[in-house]
């Protein structure tokens, strides 16, 4: 266990400097929850409780905390390299995780590109792909299509083709020519599914619609998450990704997966595009990629995008793009030792072995009070609640608030609880949080 925090380092006197994100800032300072360590599967409290892990952080922890492998890479890193310029300079290391995750890309998708978030990754993949038609004498093509609900992170790519109202409401009039897809959300037609409804590949037609409005001429790229995780877990219905991918094919449209989530075994595969067999042409990823430990995002491209950029660009830099933090040491050190652990301890059989466990108990919790649906795939489970009347989310705030205060930690997103636990759960703790949760259910109105 970490060295633990004395009092006055655990529970600063001063909460006003930091301005939390997505967080009531005057809700959480009236009553901070802190979390002051962690090792395995728990956080611990500032009021020294253990804490389970229920959402491997924010959907990124997939190797457990504190585990020594990845703790004493870094370390290590520091003392020999903490920073070296990726612009016009490298460091070996950045070379050698490319290829290690060649090895683990789909066939063909191996060219890397590094960022520090799944923000970037997003803006990175939107701006390959206006660039790459761009570089092929397709220029026009400059229209971008993202689906309802989606979620692509914070940044003005990312929510000018995301689908959350509240991220985008505040901003503006965000990158214009974006279409969105209809989401494939539908409790008519879903509630209760186990894994892939069979509903809803129609969905994926209407791309055909925008093409029909647009022109294919003009349409640069489709961005979806291959399984919605930020907006309460949607799982793709049986066909829609196929459907999408050939629609977006025949018309010349790139497909871009965002894997931020997906990625890195939490469907039991390396990426969505391996579970659901569909190759995008750009894909996302961050989070799973160093576990958390060190920010770290990236985009794979298929080769063919990056052979367009090597052969038709006229000489000189090909990508006018990148971050200071362009394939940083230490995020470079993180993301090795994290794939490394990943398959030494075979941890993406593992969460998919622990699925149908996962599935089994969390559909258990169908007849509690207020629950109108519960979904699953891989490793990720939801449980929706209905919300209360005039005051959406409340309901899924305080489960979120309860919980923690029973010892589990969970994501909520509206009133739609998520589980994503770390891969090196056991199963005796799915039930354990099981437990947790259908006693908090049961005891809000
Ligand atoms: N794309 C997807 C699909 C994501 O899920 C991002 C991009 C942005 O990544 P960064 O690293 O910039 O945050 C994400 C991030 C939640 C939650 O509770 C989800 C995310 C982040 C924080 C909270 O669902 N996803
Ligand atoms: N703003 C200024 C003034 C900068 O000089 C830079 C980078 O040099 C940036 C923003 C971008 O920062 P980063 O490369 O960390 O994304």
């Amino acid at each position: 266990m970490n060295k633990p925090l004395t009092t006055a380092e655990s529970q600063p006197n001063d909460l006003s400097q930091f301005w939390m994100p997505f967080t009531s800032n005057r809700d959480f300072k009236a009553a901070p929850r802190m979390l002051v360590s962690a090792k395995g599967i728990h956080y611990k409290s500032h009021d020294g409780r253990d804490i389970l892990d229920g959402s491997a952080g924010l959907w990124c922890v997939n190797i457990g905390h504190g585990h020594p492998k990845v703790v004493e890479a870094v370390k290590a890193q520091t003392d020999t390299l903490e920073f070296a310029p990726s612009f016009q300079f490298a460091q070996p290391l950045a070379f050698e995780l490319a290829q290690k995750l060649s090895g683990i890309t789909p066939d063909g998708m191996d060219r890397i590109f590094y960022t520090n978030s799944g923000s970037e990754a997003v803006d990175t993949a939107l701006k390959i792909a206006l660039a790459y038609h761009r570089i092929r004498g397709e220029g026009t093509r400059t229209r971008l299509i993202g689906r309802e609900r989606g979620y692509h992170g914070v940044g003005f790519g990312g929510i000018s083709v995301g689908g959350m109202v509240a991220n985008r409401k505040f901003f503006g009039p965000l990158i214009n020519g974006v279409d969105h897809l209809p989401h494939t959300h539908n409790l008519a037609e879903q509630a209760f599914t186990k894994g892939q409804p069979t509903w809803g590949a129609h969905l994926a037609d209407e791309l055909e619609r925008m093409v029909a409005l647009h022109d294919a001429s003009n349409i640069a790229a489709v961005i979806v998450e291959p399984m919605a995780g930020s907006t309460g877990v949607l799982v793709p219905p049986e066909g829609y990704l196929q459907r999408l991918r050939e629609i977006t094919a025949k018309h010349g449209i790139l497909l871009i997966f965002d894997e931020v989530i997906t990625g890195f075994g939490r469907l039991g595969t390396n990426f969505a595009a391996d579970r659901f067999g569909v190759k995008p042409d750009l894909f996302t990823m961050a989070k799973g990629l160093t576990s958390g430990y060190v920010p770290m995002g990236a985009v794979a491209a298929d080769n063919k995008i990056y052979d367009t950029f090597m052969s038709e660009s006229p000489g000189g830099i090909e990508l006018f793009h990148g971050y200071t933090y362009t394939a940083h040491p230490l995020a470079c050190a993180a993301a090795m030792a994290t794939l490394q652990v990943y398959e030494e301890e075979s941890l993406f059989q593992r969460a998919a072995d622990l699925s149908p466990h996962l599935e089994d108990a969390i559909h258990s919790l169908k007849d509690l009070p207020n629950v109108i649906d519960i979904r699953n795939i891989g490793l990720v489970g939801a449980i929706e609640l209905a919300p209360r009347d005039g005051a959406p989310g409340a309901r899924g705030m305080e489960a979120c608030i309860k919980a923690y205060e029973a010892g589990l930690m969970v994501r909520v997103s509206g009133d739609v609880i998520a589980l994503s636990p770390p891969f090196i759960v056991e199963k005796s703790q799915i039930d354990e949080m099981m437990d947790i949760l259908s006693k908090v259910i049961k005891a809000i109105d």
